[in-house]
């Protein structure tokens, strides 16, 4: 699919906020996803600091013109907002709040309680040893109560757990400090924490991974026996974090309505879509100074061929087919950058490549499949002509 020349992000942008399409746009409908996705779901995209603070403008106003709802990629982490013992620095964190309110998107909270990017004193007690039980659950519940609380009524949901669950083993949850320290109990506790700072805010269980039989049946489980115990959770995140042939649109189907199945929204939280030769399972860690200088692991650098564009466009059509027809059950769809040049899989699971992930390229234009994805939300706003 060739891309309009003529709609580059300042075109676009005065086509939607200044409101005088040309014919030819206005015949396609609404050329912003937030619009042709209002009656689905929302429209999420993870934003970084400097594109919601006002050093890169050009993307702040392409996000806020498309989106209508953002996720801060990393200012809301405990380590970002709570980085030693009793100091709190909310300035990136406000700014995304500032943001959407300016923007009229919704925000949501990523993430409170994850093994990851949580400073060591967090898990640490006196002398050496590590925290009690209850010296842990009291950080938890003050750590949730300043933040969830300061954003009362500005942060429509948060994820409350992240990737609690195991990649592998008998477990269901996987080994933390977390789970190590508290017990089982500890999702059962964040939730209650986070119940009790905002009555109203939704609150999520995110992972990713969740298309994997295994991993899926063991997350069922695992809310099946929160809603049960009455744990109040309004739904599940599914990261989706993608490849081009991985997972199978059948295991993205039956995930939809696996956990829909249990009276809760599902949520497509970090969707993105890995372009690069994969390298195995082996963690960051394991990578070579060969691996790294391979070239072949790394083959787009200079812009990613017609061929790779297309499955791209085609992958990203499709996955958004099996979201419309699972509208009643999805409540938002979120890409997990607003460009290439931002996407967290140019550092992973190989750091320093030119990865293609997203809708939009490093110059902040519009992918073929950006343009299939509008226009499918475009199209299921139109009820089929009546015979
Ligand atoms: O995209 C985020 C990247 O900028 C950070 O360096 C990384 C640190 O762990 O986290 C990335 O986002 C992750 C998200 O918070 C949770 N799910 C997996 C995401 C990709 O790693």
């Amino acid at each position: 699919m060739m891309i309009p020349p003529f709609l580059t992000p300042a075109v676009l942008v005065m086509l939607v906020v200044g409101g005088s399409a040309p014919s030819r746009g206005a015949e396609r409908g609404p050329l912003a996803l937030r619009q042709a996705f209002a009656d689905a779901f929302l429209m999420g995209v993870a934003l970084s600091t400097s594109q919601v603070n006002g050093t890169n403008d050009r993307a702040g106003v392409l996000a806020a013109q498309q989106f209508s709802a953002i996720t801060p990629e990393n200012d809301m982490k405990w380590e970002a907002l709570n980085p030693l013992p009793g100091q709190y620095d909310f300035k990136a964190a406000d700014a995304h709040v500032g943001f959407a309110a300016r923007n009229n998107m919704n925000v949501i909270g990523h993430a409170l309680i994850w093994h990851s990017q949580t400073p060591a004193w967090v898990f640490q007690g006196r002398e050496g040893k590590p925290a009690t039980r209850d010296e842990l659950l009291n950080r938890m519940q003050a750590h949730i109560h300043a933040v969830v609380g300061r954003y009362k009524g500005k942060v429509i949901g948060w994820d409350v757990v992240n990737e609690a669950l195991s990649d592998s083993g008998p477990d269901i949850l996987r080994d933390s400090p977390w789970r190590r320290i508290i017990g089982d109990d500890f999702l059962d506790h964040a939730f209650r924490f986070a119940r009790e700072a905002d009555p109203q805010a939704e609150l999520y269980y995110n992972d990713y991974g969740l298309e994997d039989e295994r991993k899926r049946a063991n997350g069922v489980k695992l809310l099946r026996g929160m809603l049960d115990r009455g744990v109040q959770l309004t739904a599940v995140g599914t990261q989706s974090h993608f490849q081009l042939d991985y997972p199978s649109l059948d295991a993205v189907e039956k995930t939809i309505l696996d956990f829909s199945g249990l009276g809760i929204g599902v949520m497509v939280t970090e969707l993105d879509v890995d372009v690069l030769p994969s390298r195995g399972t082996a963690g960051v860690a394991d990578i070579s100074r060969r691996e790294m200088a391979d070239k072949s692991l790394d083959p787009y650098t200079s812009g990613l061929p017609d061929g790779i564009q297309e499955k791209l466009r085609q992958r990203y059509t499709d996955l958004f087919g099996v979201y419309l027809r699972h509208r009643a059950a999805i409540t938002r769809v979120t890409i997990w950058g607003l460009d290439d040049g931002q996407s967290w899989l140019n550092d992973f699971p190989i750091p320093g490549r030119t990865n293609h992930a997203l809708l939009f390229d490093r110059a902040l234009n519009p992918k073929p499949a950006f343009f299939a994805v509008l226009q499918k939300g475009q199209a299921s706003r139109t009820r089929p002509p009546r015979r």
